[in-house]
């Protein structure tokens, strides 16, 4: 709902971006670069492990687990037509296509026969009535497939490309000839190579094991594109990007698939030059219109900054400066001359996390304060400070702004709107951006936390920020504490890959009202392996 409001409200925007439309001269050659740095995809072939049956355990994830009982040789071997439904786990999470073949046992086919394949990334997916569908996203986000076999004996391949780790297969109705499924596997895919990292011989199980989860989420997430989730939304999202590259920078240092994306989104900006929150590769590139996140067009900024220090690609960097420059124009269209960013004024998306409720007057003051930093720097690095010579004093003045408006001195914490909120993310910003000292930052997170109705992150995305900002003010036991508690959480769990939403207490929030659309593999899940790469002496020891 949020989302659509704020979709409306953009597309007036884009209609208001005027005739003139920026960087016409160069869109087409973005969009040629972005298309030459297309990664090559690796391909394996993956076969089920075994036969699971679920079991429903209040205890378990969503409460519900599988059981092995048996091997996928039993199954090929028997009489679909008496078993009528198997699920079969894969022993890991894949994005790809799988195939079948169906064998005639008794008779010789004289009919079609009609399969059910539903894939799942965690067993509760597979397990919870669908319909009727009361998720606020499509119900088509739902990885059910109905497949009419009509000649027997050829490999048939299920034409969606699934993300998944178990398979149900139900018949549709009993079947005049007996037959039985055989030869089921899956061409798994991603565009990562090799993983080009090792962690220190102290390093304890469970960061490992965090560690390795994050690999296998990024992995999974990316394909020709750092996809935001391979089930869902199956496409590109800045802020996503932003923390997948960070990941990325550790995991398998593969540059080539930021450069595309931070070329996709210049080549796609609206009229006005404004980065798009999202975009889709095909059938051809184009972004989501109507989708302008106020946020993440400043993301892309840092994307870029971080890309360079990565690669040291200036040319890239020079070529796409005048894209960041737009950024932060479009930002401070809503910065008054008292120094705030002005949030009842600004009619875009302006996305730190899916929690409900969240003021973002406070974040977004430190978002828009830190992009001019971000922005500043890599002036700096390509030497155009001149470009920005007004930065540094707006920087000075939105700190005195933010620090008299919503930093509350005498209790120690960042407030947020009207009702004075108290966030986590509120704290967060205020501390990357550098209002708060390191002292005064530590304090706050700690005080916002101890407050009952602190309003706390609901996303890995949001409490990515989090960490980071625990990490800044110093507090290395407390990041080390938080981010095993709760990506450990996650993986004591059983989680193969990072969950879109997450909260230790409620195994069921969804932003779309119904938990089993979210996605289960999602790329901004894969943060701790930037952590804890970059910050060995805290997470490693
Ligand atoms: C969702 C996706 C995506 C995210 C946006 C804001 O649709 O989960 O990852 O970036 O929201």
């Amino acid at each position: 709902m949020i989302r659509n409001t704020c979709l409306w409200l953009c597309s007036l925007l884009s209609i208001a971006a005027g005739a003139e439309t920026a960087f016409e001269n160069e869109r087409a050659r973005w969009l040629e670069t972005a298309e030459r740095s297309k990664p090559q995809l690796h391909y394996r072939t993956v076969k089920p492990v075994a036969v699971v049956t679920a079991v429903k355990d209040s205890s378990a994830y969503q409460g519900w687990r599988y059981e092995k009982t048996g091997e996928p040789a039993e199954l090929y071997a028997d009489n679909f037509n008496r078993r009528m439904t198997v699920t079969l786990d894969f022993g890991e999470h894949l994005v790809g296509y799988c195939s079948f073949h169906i064998k005639e046992l008794t008779l010789r086919q004289d009919a079609p026969v009609r399969l059910k394949f539903t894939f799942g990334e965690v067993p509760a997916e597979l397990n919870v009535p669908l319909d009727p569908w009361r998720g606020s996203l499509n119900r088509a986000w739902m990885q059910d497939e109905v497949v009419t076999v009509t000649d027997v004996g050829s490999a048939i391949r299920i034409a969606r490309r699934v993300a998944f780790r178990y398979l149900k297969i139900e018949l549709m109705g009993h079947s005049s000839w007996d037959f039985a499924i055989d030869s089921i596997s899956t061409v798994a895919q991603s565009s990562a190579s090799g993983v080009k990292t090792a962690l220190q011989p102290a390093c304890p199980d469970l960061v490992r094991r965090i560690n390795d989860v994050g690999i296998t989420t990024l992995h999974e997430c990316m394909q020709t594109v750092y996809e935001d989730g391979p089930k869902r939304d199956r496409r590109l999202w800045v802020g996503d990007l932003y923390l997948e590259s960070l990941a990325n920078r550790y995991a398998f240092k593969d540059n080539l698939i930021t450069k595309r994306c931070l070329y996709l989104f210049a080549a796609l900006a609206t009229k006005g030059g404004v980065v798009i929150s999202n975009c889709f590769e095909t059938p051809q590139p184009h972004a989501q219109e109507i989708s302008v996140c106020l946020t993440y067009s400043l993301l892309w900024n840092s994307t870029l900054l971080e890309y360079l220090i990565d690669t040291d690609d200036r040319t890239t960097a020079n070529d796409l400066w005048p894209v960041a420059l737009k950024q932060v124009e479009a930002a401070l269209a809503y910065v008054g001359d008292d120094g705030l960013f002005d949030r009842p004024r600004c009619p875009l998306w302006l996305f730190f996390d899916w929690r409900d409720g969240l003021d973002v007057a406070t974040p977004m003051q430190g978002a828009t304060i830190f992009a001019l930093q971000q922005t500043y720097e890599l002036a700096r690095r390509l030497g155009r400070e001149n470009e920005v010579k007004s930065y540094p004093a707006l920087i000075r003045k939105m700190k005195t702004a933010a620090r008299r408006h919503f930093y509350n001195s005498k209790r120690g914490v960042a407030e947020s709107g009207p009702d004075r909120q108290v966030s986590v993310l509120g704290q967060t910003w205020l501390i990357k951006s550098g209002v708060l000292t390191k002292q005064e930052g530590a304090m706050a997170i700690r005080t916002a936390l101890a407050t009952k109705e602190c309003v706390i992150p609901g996303t890995p995305y949001a409490t990515h920020y989090l960490i980071d900002a625990m990490l800044l003010c110093g507090m290395k036991q407390e990041a080390r504490d938080y981010l095993t508690a709760y990506w450990g959480g996650m993986v004591e769990k059983g989680a193969d890959t990072y969950w879109e939403a997450y909260d230790p207490k409620d195994d069921f929030i969804s932003p779309y009202g119904f938990h089993a659309v979210n996605s289960a593999c999602h790329a901004w899940g894969c943060t701790p392996v930037y952590f804890i790469h970059r910050y060995p002496e805290v997470f490693q020891r």
